[in-house]
């Protein structure tokens, strides 16, 4: 009796644990999760430490929301490297890929922080603030969707472009709204806001960019180990100046020049009379 056999194969989830184990137990892969959960340790005694004296109100406002940053990345590391946060994914026309979707899931919480911590450094209002941040949070979601579609490539790619549209937005706010904000602020302060705008803006960018060139998408650097590997120390290099760099120079500047912050902040128009 011939038994006929489907034209796709099924993967039970056994089996799929079996893809993941042996995602995992690659060196190199391990390598690149394990250093950020390092890095993150020592970023969140860093910090605390260095913004132990800062006593205003507002500075302590910017200064939990960045060292929030590395909390919540070592959470996000340790998910990946316990598997809780990878999975499998039938990519169309190329079968069964492992993917670290945790990465997007917690970048919904990671990124917040960091515009929240940009935004107040800039003494913006709280529209704006809201705005950068939902349509963070949608750029992250829908850029979970994109790494998580498996009915057609093209639907993988929407997805990608809608969450390539709501970045436009966040960068909108960053590079325009922002930047106007800052100017009613001290010298030093704008210095620092152009550095951490001009740092955020360029990594950030990257991140799409290893999407689409990593096994989400183009897989450029090949569907097995080595391209996952790959893709996860691009990320995870981003996520060294993004995070570490980005909330070190925040967290040193507000340690020595805090009272400088705290001039101007969301309670700015308020406290100004009306016909000023
Ligand atoms: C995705 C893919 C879909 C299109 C776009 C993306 C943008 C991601 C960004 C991530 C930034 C992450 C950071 C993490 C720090 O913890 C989701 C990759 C536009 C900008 C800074």
């Amino acid at each position: 009796m011939v038994v006929p056999t489907p034209p796709f194969t099924v993967v039970g989830p056994l089996q799929a644990d079996d893809l993941v184990a042996e995602a995992l137990s690659n060196a190199l892969l391990a390598s690149s999760l394990w250093l950020n959960v390092a890095l993150m340790g020592v970023a969140l005694l860093l910090f605390t430490y260095l913004g132990r004296g800062v006593t205003d109100e507002y500075a302590r406002l910017i200064l939990v929301a960045t060292i929030g940053i590395p909390a919540v990345s070592i959470a996000s590391y340790l998910g990946l490297i316990s598997g809780l946060t990878v999975g499998v994914v039938d990519i169309p026309g190329r079968g069964e890929s492992v993917t670290l979707w945790g990465r997007y899931l917690t970048w919904t919480f990671s990124t917040p922080l960091i515009l929240v911590a940009l935004g107040l450094l800039a003494g913006t209002n709280v529209t704006k603030l809201f705005t950068a941040v939902v349509f963070d949070v949608a750029m992250c979601v829908t850029g979970l969707a994109a790494a998580m579609t498996s009915r057609a490539l093209w639907l993988r790619w929407a997805w990608f472009a809608l969450s390539t549209a709501f970045f436009l937005v966040v960068l909108y706010v960053l590079l325009v709204e922002w930047p106007r904000d800052v100017a009613d602020q001290d010298p030093s302060v704008q210095r620092l806001f152009g550095r951490l705008k001009y740092l955020t803006t360029v990594l950030w960018v990257g991140y799409p960019v290893v999407w689409a060139l990593g096994t989400e998408g183009l897989a450029l650097f090949g569907t097995g180990a080595t391209g996952l590997a790959a893709t996860s120390w691009l990320y995870t290099l981003l996520d060294v100046g993004a995070k570490f760099v980005f909330a070190l120079l925040l967290v040193r500047f507000l340690a020595t020049e805090r009272p400088v912050v705290t001039r101007h902040g969301l309670d700015r128009e308020r406290a100004e009379p009306a016909d000023d």
